[in-house]
């Protein structure tokens, strides 16, 4: 893809997608415009990593014609796509692409994708991982927080890419083809920018709409939606699953990972071998296997792999232990399901800090599960009355205490734990009704709980 002499509008000065994607297309010799709905003095930090390079110009504190006199535009993950100026850029007949998009476009190298409402961050992370001894080079990133426009014209053609996908990512994706593709589960979330669980779906199955009968899909069978969807699947499906034996795949035999993708069934690993917690952890790390397997990864150095990953910073992170009471960081438990994956991780009682910003999810079966198995409630953020109003209505009989201020929760989670329980930060909700994002959260509530 040819971007010399191109015009091309970046919609969003976000510090990952905008600020990387700018200077990388400059490099390449593209006139760069800038658009950010936030003016100059918001920006200041982006605006700081883009200081004294010629090629950009700005069009900040809203969206304007300026954008639009362009050949391509690039829009950010966090932007919507109904605004008004993408709509007319689309009456225009200009081409509205994502970074993931473009990113795919300049690739030498070969894409494996994962997505899904929860576990993407923690698979994608783990098969990196267990990629280590691939002879070639691995990139990771993505919505995990590294753009792959840094990096990937740097890749060659036998490198590859592991990639995050989130919903909003693959929403402007076009030619976009993984060899290798990850849906590892599908739950509601993101109602907010998606408006239906209908278009959040279409925007997630976008991972496989150009994959052909050559490439895999790595697919949930425990999961209801993934097993209706998969006879739309133009690729071959390898199954994961912790409770049947769909094969070709992985799956749980007793406590017995199994692998059974040719021939006859090898066992891999003992969960009780694998460092991270959870029931969604051992499904994690039943697909990672499973795409590592298809590169080529052999069993035994998978095994190693997955005894020695310890997971990911504000995925049920374990934080300290004080006074007998254990804290852990499940910051990125953005929605309900989420953070009901973490509560179920659980044995010990549990004093829970949830609540954040209200884009308007069901939270029924959270609290159902909250009601048994939380011993002691501390709610923070737009959802805290929302969250207490239901957590009451379902006969929940523990403590519930609201507060505005996260240091303030961590305090009373203290006071109401005792040697033996919990204490888990586990919103349910997205962070910025009150932080800048869920790892901000995370990292001011490690801060809280040390100074306890
Ligand atoms: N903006 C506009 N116009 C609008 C709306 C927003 O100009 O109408 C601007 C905002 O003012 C802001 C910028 O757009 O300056 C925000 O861009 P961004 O949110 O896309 O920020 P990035 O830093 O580029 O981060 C994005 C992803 N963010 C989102 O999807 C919200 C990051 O995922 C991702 O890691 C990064 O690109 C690299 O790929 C974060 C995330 O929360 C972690 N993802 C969601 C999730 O995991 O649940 C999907």
């Amino acid at each position: 893809m040819e971007l010399k002499g191109k015009r091309i509008g970046i919609i969003g000065l976000g510090k990952r997608t905008g600020v990387v994607s700018a200077k990388v297309l400059v490099k390449m010799g593209a006139q760069v415009v800038v658009s950010d709905v936030k003016p100059a003095h918001k920006l200041k930090e982006e605006l700081d990593l883009l200081r004294g390079i010629s090629g950009i110009s700005y069009d900040l504190g809203g969206h304007t014609e300026k954008v639009l006199d362009v050949d391509l535009i690039l829009v950010s993950p966090g932007v919507p796509l109904e605004i008004p100026i993408l709509k007319e850029a689309k009456k225009r007949g200009i081409e509205v692409i994502g970074e993931i998009e473009l990113s795919y476009r300049l690739s030498k190298a070969p894409f494996i994708a994962i997505t899904g409402t929860n576990g993407k961050t923690t698979t994608t992370s783990l098969l990196g991982q267990l990629l280590k001894t691939y002879p070639h080079r691995v990139f990771v990133g993505g919505n995990i927080g590294r753009p792959l426009i840094g990096e990937i014209l740097n890749l060659k053609p036998n490198d590859l890419v592991v990639a995050e996908v989130s919903s909003f990512q693959l929403e402007t994706v076009k030619e976009f083809h993984p060899e290798i593709a990850l849906f590892l589960n599908f739950t509601q979330d993101h109602l907010d920018r998606h408006k239906s669980i209908e278009a959040y779906l279409k925007a997630k199955m976008n991972i496989f709409k150009n994959q052909t009968e050559e490439d895999y899909i790595i697919l949930n069978a425990d999961d209801q939606t993934l097993c209706k969807i998969a006879s739309e699947v133009p690729s071959k499906i390898i199954w994961f699953s912790r409770q049947k034996k769909r094969l070709p795949g992985m799956y749980l035999d007793g406590n017995m990972m199994v692998c059974h993708m040719s021939e006859k069934p090898e066992e891999l690993l003992l969960i009780d071998e694998l460092k991270i917690r959870g029931d969604h952890n051992v499904e994690n790390a039943l697909a990672a296997s499973a795409a590592a397997v298809l590169k080529g990864i052999s069993l035994s150095d998978i095994r190693e792999s997955l005894r020695n990953f310890k997971g990911q910073e504000h995925t049920l992170e374990y934080v300290l232990t004080h006074r007998g009471v254990q804290y852990y960081n499940d910051s990125k438990a953005t929605n309900p399901d989420a953070s009901m994956k973490a509560l179920t991780a659980f044995h010990e009682p549990v004093v829970l800090i949830a609540g954040g910003l209200d884009r308007k999810l069901d939270f029924t079966e959270f609290i159902k599960l909250v009601v048994k198995k939380v011993k002691a409630l501390i709610l923070i953020g737009e959802t805290r009355e929302k969250l207490k109003k239901l957590a009451l209505e379902y006969g929940f009989s523990g403590r519930i205490e609201i507060t505005e201020e996260l240091k303030e929760a961590v305090q009373l989670a203290q006071k109401f734990s005792e040697p033996g329980d919990v204490v888990l930060l586990s919103p349910a909700c997205a962070s910025w009704d009150m932080f800048e994002s869920y790892a901000e959260r995370g990292c001011l509530f490690k801060e809280y709980v040390r100074s306890l």
